[in-house]
């Protein structure tokens, strides 16, 4: 699809403010940012014209039922045509989970994101790649006076995911602003932070000390990366959704650039999570693998292949330049 330069702010609106058959979808494997943004649609819509969207997004982790109305999100589909379907935090079409033949059968397809590698994929089109999360989109999208807690609690939580904790150098003057603002609808943003962000099940923790136990480093420690099988993921009794943030540890290690973690998630089916800091685009890598993303966060699939195989084509791939001088 030829990508096209991005819709108004005022076309976005105008679309809000339009009651009809509305659903909203996010992505596969849904985390804080995509399900915060999907529920801060949700309560915009409902509390400021009167409509309710239907939600649907794949299962998810049981610690974003703090954010108001989860209730409300479906996991199953009904094969329904819908007047218009907002897709949000979508990199591209083949990332839309749980109601994706409801976006493509959809009257009017409204995508809204954040990824710098996105298509362009909707009817009606809004993507900022500088902005750090899907949710902080939506907030210069929103008219502020018709923000309330609510939504402030969505939209502050996929914040606080996307950015690390307003940590990540996507954050900006702006987003401190935004977030400072949504604090002041008196939402109780540490809990927010604690349980949606910190916290970790016991078995999670041993977990991932164990992936991280199996890091190696190459390119002289400017790369790192280490796996998880599904039946080590067995023997902890977790799911690969449970080891987010091992990747993030590996990018905490003096002198790396480049973390890749990679999870099996069925037999020979591996996706792979890349981080960097400073140098290496991961985005272009992820796309060149046939993934996506952001400059220094994104993801891929690779079929069939082992491990090491993987990491060889990827450390291949780094352009030489990034690391120049360092040693295999
Ligand atoms: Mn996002």
């Amino acid at each position: 699809m030829e990508k096209r330069p991005n819709d108004t702010i005022e076309m976005l609106r105008a679309e809000f403010a339009n009651a009809r058959k509305t659903a909203i979808v996010g992505h596969l494997h849904p985390d804080g940012d995509c399900i915060s943004s999907c529920l801060a649609l949700y309560h915009y819509l409902k509390d400021n014209y009167g409509y309710e969207a239907d939600v649907y997004l794949e299962p998810y982790p049981s610690v974003f039922d703090m954010l108001p109305d989860t209730a409300v999100i479906r996991h199953t589909v009904k094969p329904e045509v819908y007047d218009v379907v907002y897709s949000l935090d979508c990199a591209d079409l083949d990332r839309i989970g749980a109601g994706k033949e409801l976006f493509d059968s959809a009257k009017k397809r409204v995508m809204i994101d954040h990824h710098i590698s996105n298509p362009i994929f909707g009817d009606v089109n809004y993507v900022k790649g500088e902005i750090g999360s899907a949710c902080e989109v939506l907030y210069t999208l929103f008219e502020e006076d018709k923000i309330n807690y609510n939504v402030a609690m969505c939209l502050y939580t996929g914040m606080v995911h996307d950015t690390g904790v307003f940590q990540y150098s996507n954050v900006t003057p702006d987003t401190l602003t935004r977030a400072a603002k949504l604090i002041a609808f008196g939402i109780p943003f540490t809990d927010l932070i604690q349980k949606t962000f910190y916290e970790k099940s016991f078995n999670e923790t041993r977990a991932s000390a164990y992936a991280i136990s199996k890091a190696a480093q190459l390119l002289d420690g400017f790369f790192v990366w280490s796996y998880m099988e599904t039946k080590e993921m067995e023997r902890f009794h977790i799911t690969s959704a449970e080891l987010d943030s091992v990747v993030s540890e590996l990018r905490n290690i003096r002198g790396v650039d480049t973390a890749v973690f990679l999870y099996e998630i069925e037999s020979g089916v591996w996706k792979c999570s890349f981080r960097s800091n400073h140098v290496v685009n991961v985005s272009e890598l992820a796309v060149s693998f046939g993934g996506g993303g952001h400059v220094r966060a994104s993801g891929c699939t690779f079929y069939h292949k082992k491990p090491d195989e993987i990491i060889t084509e990827i450390v291949n791939r780094i352009p030489k330049e990034d690391y120049a001088g360092r040693a295999l």
